[in-house]
C-alpha cells in the first residue's frame, strides 16, 4: 500500500456533531457528516474512543472493549457508520487503548475482589515501609502513578489517571486478549488502529525509585516493546495488508521508531511521534508559557524526516490533535494572519514525506477555547493542574494565561458547522462551550475559493496527484535561515520546493535556491503571481521544476 497517499481525518466524537439533543456527538453525528469529510478528500477516518467507560478521560478509561457507550450509539449506528463510510471510499480507524483500562473494567473488578487470574493482568505491589508507594513514578495528569488497593498494603501502578489501571503486558492473556480486541474490530469492518501510548506497555523487570526523574525513562520504548508490537502484528491486523496502524509514541527515540515502522519488523505502519511539538516547552514543562523556538522546529522536524526516510520507518504528519493546543493560536496567528498562517502551516507539513493526519476544525482554521474561569473546563489533565497551580500559590492571571494557551480543552470545543449560537453541533447545551467566534470561523464559508478548507482540499489532491509528495525524498534548504522553512522533494529527477515563511513580517528568499525553470503549484496568497523573491507575511508556495 502508497502510505504517502491516504489522508486520515481525526474526529473527536464528543465534539464533533451531536443528533439528539444531549450535549455530546455521537456516531449519527457522524454519518451525518461523511459527505463533508469527504468532500475534504480523506481516507481513514480516525474516532478517539467511543467505547464503553466512564469517561474520567473521555473514553481513554475503557470499561468493555467490545460495545459502544450508550452515549455515543448503539453497535447498530456504529455498522452503519462503517457501511456508509465504506460507500464513500472512505474507512474506520478505531483508537484502541491497550496500555490502561478503567478500574470499572471487569477485569479490574475481578482482580480486586481477589481473582488470581485477573490480578495478573495489572501491576501490582507491595508498598515501601512507611506507607509510601512503591516507588516514586509521577503520573502523567499529576501525583503519584501508584493507587492505593483499600485495605491491603498494595498499590496499582496508573500512569495515568487513578482511573486508568495499567495493564500487565508481561502476562500472555493479556497479550492474548489485546490481538482478540483488535480482531473483533477488523471482522467489524475496521481497517485501521490508533495505538493509544503504545511505547509504554513494556514496563521494566524491577520497579525502582527513579532519581533522576519521574519514571518514564524505565518504561518508555521498554525491553519486550518490540516483542509485544510484533505478537500483537502477528496475532491480528498483521494479516490483512488492507489495514493501516498508528502508534502513538511520545518520546520514543528515533532509533526505537524507524524499528516500529520499518516494514521488514512487521510492527506498525506508522507513528505520531511528538518532538516537533515540544519546541514551545522550555525545559519540558508544557504548562509554562513561551514562544516557540523556529530553530528548534525545524531541526526536529527535518531531523526526523531524514531519519526516518534512511532507516525506512515511516511517520504520519501532523500538527495537532485532542491533547494539543490548535496550531494556528500556538505557532500562527489567530487574529490578523489566521487564514495566511493556517494555509502556511498546512502547506510546510503537507509536502512532507509520511502520512498527512488533519483534526477536526483544522481544516477552518479553529483557534484555542482560552477559557478563562475553570468552571468552563472539563480536562482530567487540565482540573489537576489547576489545582496544583493554586496550590503552588499561582494568581489566578498566571493560570489562565497557561491554560488558556496550553489545555487540551483547546481543542475539544465544539465543531464550529455554522454560525448559530451552538455552531450547528447541538439543540441542547453542549458538554463543553462552543467558542464564541464560531460566528466567523465555521464551514459554511468552504465554497469560497480562497478559504482555507480550499487549500487543504488542495494539497491534498496535489499529494494523490503527485508521486514526488507521496514517495520523494526531502532534502532541508536553508537551515539556518531565521524566518523562513523550506525543503525540496525529489522524485526521479521531478522536485517539488516548498517555501514558507513563518512569521507575520515580509522576508526574502535568497538567490540560487530555485532553479531557473521554476513553475508555481500553490500560492497562500490570492490574487497576483508570487515573484520568485519576496514573501510576504506567513507566505507559502509549492513550486514544481
Ligand atoms: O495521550 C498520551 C499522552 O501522553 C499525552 O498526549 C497526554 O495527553 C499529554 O502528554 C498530557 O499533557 C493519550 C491520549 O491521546 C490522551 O487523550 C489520553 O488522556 C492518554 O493517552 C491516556 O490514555
Ligand atoms: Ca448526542
Amino acid at each position: 500500500m502508497n502510505l504517502g497517499n491516504k489522508i486520515i481525518y481525526q474526529i473527536y466524537p464528543k465534539s464533533f456533531q451531536d443528533t439528539n439533543g444531549d450535549g455530546i456527538g455521537d456516531l449519527q453525528g457522524v454519518i451525518r457528516r461523511l459527505d463533508y469529510i469527504k468532500e475534504l478528500g480523506a481516507d481513514y477516518l480516525w474516532l478517539t474512543p467511543f467505547l464503553r467507560s466512564p469517561q474520567y478521560d473521555n473514553g481513554y478509561d475503557v470499561a468493555d472493549y467490545r460495545s459502544i457507550d450508550p452515549r455515543y450509539g448503539t453497535m447498530e449506528d456504529f455498522e452503519e457508520l462503517v457501511e456508509e463510510a465504506g460507500k464513500r471510499g472512505m474507512y474506520l480507524m478505531m483508537d484502541m487503548v491497550f496500555n490502561h483500562c478503567s478500574t470499572g473494567h471487569e477485569w479490574f473488578q475481578k482482580a480486586l475482589a481477589g481473582d488470581p487470574y485477573y490480578r495478573d493482568f495489572f501491576i501490582i505491589r507491595k508498598g515501601k515501609d512507611g506507607g509510601l508507594p512503591p516507588t516514586n513514578w509521577v503520573s502523567k495528569f499529576g501525583g503519584s502513578a501508584w493507587g492505593y488497593l483499600p485495605g491491603t498494603d498494595e498499590y496499582y501502578l496508573h500512569l495515568f489517571h487513578v482511573s486508568q489501571a495499567d495493564l500487565n503486558w508481561e502476562n500472555p492473556h493479556v497479550r492474548r486478549a489485546c490481538c482478540d480486541i483488535v480482531n473483533f474490530w477488523m471482522e467489524k469492518g475496521v481497517r485501521g488502529f490508533r495505538f493509544d501510548v503504545i511505547n509504554l506497555i513494556s514496563k521494566p523487570d524491577v520497579y525502582e525509585d527513579d532519581l533522576a526523574g519521574d519514571g518514564h525513562r524505565f518504561y518508555t520504548d521498554g525491553p519486550r516493546i518490540h516483542q509485544f508490537l510484533h505478537e500483537l502484528n502477528r496475532g491480528s491486523f498483521g494479516r490483512d495488508d488492507e489495514v493501516i496502524t498508528v502508534g502513538e509514541m511520545a518520546s520514543s527515540n528515533l532509533e526505537n521508531s524507524i524499528r516500529y515502522t520499518n516494514p521488514q519488523s512487521e510492527e506498525l505502519s506508522m507513528i505520531f511521534d511528538f518532538h516537533h511539538l515540544k519546541v514551545d516547552y522550555p525545559s519540558g514543562n508544557k504548562w509554562e508559557v513561551q514562544p516557540f523556538r523556529f530553530r528548534d522546529l525545524k531541526h526536529n522536524l527535518f531531523e526526523w524526516q531524514q531519519e526516518m526516510e534512511k532507516g525506512g520507518g515511516w511517520q504520519s504528519l501532523f500538527w495537532y490533535n485532542h491533547d494539543q493546543p490548535r496550531i494556528v493560536s500556538r505557532i500562527g496567528d489567530d487574529g490578523k494572519y489566521r487564514v495566511e498562517s493556517a494555509k502556511m502551516l498546512a502547506t510546510a507539513l503537507h509536502g512532507l514525506r509520511g502520512t498527512p493526519c488533519i483534526y477536526q476544525g483544522e481544516e477552518i482554521g479553529m483557534t484555542n477555547a482560552g477559557f478563562r474561569d475553570i468552571s468552563q473546563y472539563r480536562d482530567i489533565e487540565t482540573l489537576n493542574v489547576y489545582n496544583e497551580m493554586k496550590l503552588k500559590g499561582k494568581t489566578d492571571g498566571e493560570i489562565y494565561r497557561s491554560l488558556g494557551c496550553k489545555s487540551r480543552d483547546n481543542s475539544r470545543t465544539p465543531m464550529q458547522w455554522d454560525g448559530t449560537e451552538n455552531a450547528g453541533f447541538t439543540d441542547g447545551t453542549p458538554w463543553i462551550e462552543v467558542n464564541p467566534n464560531c460566528a466567523f470561523i465555521n464551514t459554511l464559508d468552504r465554497e469560497d475559493p480562497d478559504s482555507i478548507f480550499q487549500h487543504y482540499k488542495k494539497l491534498i489532491a496535489l499529494r494523490k496527484e503527485l508521486p514526488v509528495i507521496s514517495q520523494g525524498d526531502v532534502t532541508p534548504l536553508l537551515e539556518d535561515d531565521e524566518k523562513i522553512l523550506a525543503y525540496r522533494r525529489s522524485l526521479n529527477g521531478e522536485e517539488l520546493y516548498v517555501i514558507c515563511n513563518f512569521f507575520g513580517g515580509e522576508t526574502v528568499l535568497p538567490d540560487g535556491i530555485l532553479p531557473d525553470s521554476w513553475k508555481l503549484l500553490l500560492d497562500n496568497y490570492p490574487g497576483e503571481a508570487w515573484d520568485g523573491r519576496s514573501l510576504r507575511p506567513y507566505e507559502a508556495v509549492m513550486v514544481i521544476s
